[in-house]
């Protein structure tokens, strides 16, 4: 017995994916190697969403994927939770359904029970097996010759652990890759690249572990005595005029679905389709690794059970999903996805020294985030809405970088940077890609290059310092291919002919790049064919149903066929249409000591800017009360 949603859009509850876990059991296709990767909700069509009315009635799928004792890529079951029907399709053997929990261990033991893999221990001095950690990497792009054509694959790097509750990233074992087929269920090769000394220091990053703490800091309290501006209505969050669905998936993470201002819609649904992180150096403990974070091991997947107080400061409202683990039991994570309100210095002001008033007027956002852990590294996902139309996206990057004893005779110091005395961590990049599927303002949309060019020479800019905003009409998918130019004030705009402003001129918004990079492997490159998301900043496509994967649909093992660049390749219309955009954004991250042990928090996103959308300023209307005055 289902418990009764109100909407079509809900995630996932525990008691659909027991039922479609019993569903799928019926299936020819089970059998005892079965494992699952993951479970998410199909969401019904654009259409119908969109003529949605509360109280009507809808059906409920699911999506489930993972693999069994065919030699394929796996299987993804449509389930209708409904009428209790399903759909298996399987994954041709180009590519592999998502990695599971299964496959980790799976490889980490046959690795450990190896002799290839414990003589390669013995050479280190290290024969106690507990004390080793093995993390496999994802072993498409650059696969190893024993691995065929069809088999699933991970990559095995290894950590000397001394002692339980060690950082095991301080002491790499440089020199060995294990190789397991797990199609197989064998290791096929132990590379092994020469013997280095494991390093001596401990690098932990514990409390307890450091000499010395500071003082305890004065207590910051954040309180909201008269209760928190938003509500929340099962997954709906309403907030100064915002109304925002959420839900969590298990590639994209947090998704916003249907986000809306005073009533007028603005992005249908936006998500971080895909994420690669190409690393630059020779090393051959790294060279070959560009994981799919997102993807390949599950950004939504992976999120934590976040802790007040610490992931999450205020007066918090949590939201929990649910997944489902390899052996079909269902899996909550608590707390999974944080609202809160922030308080965020000054919306507007002015000082008038001649009469006028003086005023200013706080600012505030509300805050939707979650935080995934994906091996070594930590991603936060941060959404924010302003009061004054603004919508960011942040990610924050923390944990552990990827790791190499140094050897100053192997080391390129300029690909392989000095982090200790020990150790050395790989330039690397980590680029990400929101989809944002637009309904601005209702109807059909168009997108716009806008940015700044001088004015030429002559009797009216005669000292040369005239210069304007120019727009160009990006009308197909080649031409919506852009690069970020911050010495040209580039930016794109996201316009619906359509509705007009009170001047007149038709609303928009503009998408505000920040510092940012593309790929950096040559576009030939495996990296650059499986993740062509990051050949360009901006793409612009139409909608189509199904074109949701910036890399292609199950990465793992995968070349990269269906991804954006294929997506794009017949050059389709755009001049005005149900318009999507994918932005690319991200680090190129040049390790530092300060990241050492741990990194702290690096940043990098977007902005989402109404221009026009309004006819003036909109927090104009904002009350003047300042927190003081409810002091006196
Ligand atoms: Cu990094």
């Amino acid at each position: 017995m289902i418990s009764k949603l109100e909407h079509p859009l809900e995630m996932l509850s525990t008691e659909e994916i027991s039922l479609a876990y019993e569903i799928y059991k019926t299936s020819e296709g089970y059998d005892e190697a079965t494992h699952f990767s993951q479970i998410s909700l199909v969401e019904p069509s654009k259409e119908f969403l969109k003529d949605f009315k509360p109280g009507d009635p809808f059906e409920r799928e699911a999506k489930l994927i993972g693999r069994d004792s065919a030699f394929d890529g796996g299987f993804v079951a449509t389930i209708n939770l409904s009428n209790k029907t399903l759909n298996v399709e399987r994954v041709s053997d180009s590519a592999q359904v998502q990695y599971t929990v299964q496959d980790i261990f799976t490889a980490m033991t046959l690795l450990k029970e190896h002799p290839d893999y414990q003589a390669a221990m013995k050479k280190r001095g290290i024969t106690d097996m507990e004390k080793v950690q093995i993390d496999p990497w994802p072993a498409g792009g650059i696969v190893h010759e024993k691995i065929k054509q069809g088999h699933r694959a991970l990559k095995g790097i290894s950590f000397f652990k001394e002692e339980a509750g060690d950082n095991p990233y301080a002491k790499p074992i440089n020199g060995v890759i294990g190789h397991v087929d797990l199609t197989l269920g064998e290791v096929v090769c132990v590379e092994d690249h020469g013997v280095d000394p494991i390093p001596d220091a401990k690098s932990n990053y514990d409390a307890a572990s450091q000499k010395i703490l500071r003082d305890e800091p004065k207590e910051i309290k954040i309180a909201q005595p008269d209760g928190v501006g938003f509500s929340v209505d099962r997954n709906k969050i309403s907030w100064e005029g915002w109304d925002v669905r959420v839900s969590l998936t298990p590639d994209e993470g947090v998704v916003l679905h249907e986000l809306s201002l005073n009533d007028r819609p603005i992005l249908f649904r936006a998500a971080m389709s895909d994420m690669v992180v190409p690393y630059g150096s020779a090393d051959p403990m790294h060279s070959w690794k560009a994981v799919h974070d997102g993807t390949e091991y599950g950004f939504g997947r992976l999120s934590n059970s976040l802790t007040l107080g610490c992931d999450c400061l205020g007066e918090i409202h949590y939201f929990n999903a649910s997944g489902i683990s390899f052996d079909g039991s269902v899996e909550v994570i608590e707390n999974a996805i944080c609202l809160h309100e922030e308080d965020y210095g000054i919306q507007w002001k002015h000082n008038d020294g001649m009469g006028a008033p003086n005023e200013v007027r706080r600012s505030r956002r509300l805050v939707i985030s979650s935080i995934s852990t994906i091996g070594n590294y930590d991603y936060g996902l941060f959404w924010y809405l302003y009061l004054d139309g603004t919508i960011e996206a942040e990610v924050k990057l923390t944990g552990i970088v990827g790791i190499s004893a140094y050897n100053e005779e192997k080391h390129n110091p300029n690909q392989d940077l000095r982090i200790s005395k020990e150790l050395v961590s790989p330039v690397h990049q980590h680029l990400f890609c929101m989809r944002l599927d637009w309904n601005l303002d209702g109807g059909n949309n168009q997108l716009f290059e806008s940015e700044i060019e001088l004015m030429p020479d002559d009797d009216n800019n005669s000292y040369g310092m005239q210069f304007q905003s120019v727009s160009t009409h990006l009308k197909t998918e080649h031409e919506a291919k852009r690069d970020i130019s911050p010495a040209t004030s580039r930016v794109w705009k996201v316009v619906n002919p359509q509705k007009k402003n009170g001047m007149g001129l038709p609303v928009a918004y503009k998408l505000l790049p920040g510092n940012t990079p593309k790929m950096l492997a040559r576009d030939d490159s495996p990296p650059a064919k499986r993740a062509s998301f990051g050949k360009h900043n901006l793409w612009g496509t139409p909608f189509n149903d199904g074109e949701y994967a910036a890399g292609g649909a199950n990465s793992v093992m995968h070349s990269g066929e269906g991804g954006l660049e294929d997506i794009t390749s017949g050059d389709r219309d755009i001049s005005n249409c149900d318009l999507v955009t994918w932005y690319t954004f991200g680090v190129t991250h040049v390790p530092r000591p300060e990241d050492w042990p741990v990194m702290p928090v690096e940043y990098c996103g977007f902005h989402l800017i109404p221009v026009g959308f309004f006819d003036e300023n909109p927090t104009i209307n904002l009350p003047p009360n300042c927190s003081s005055d409810k002091n006196k």
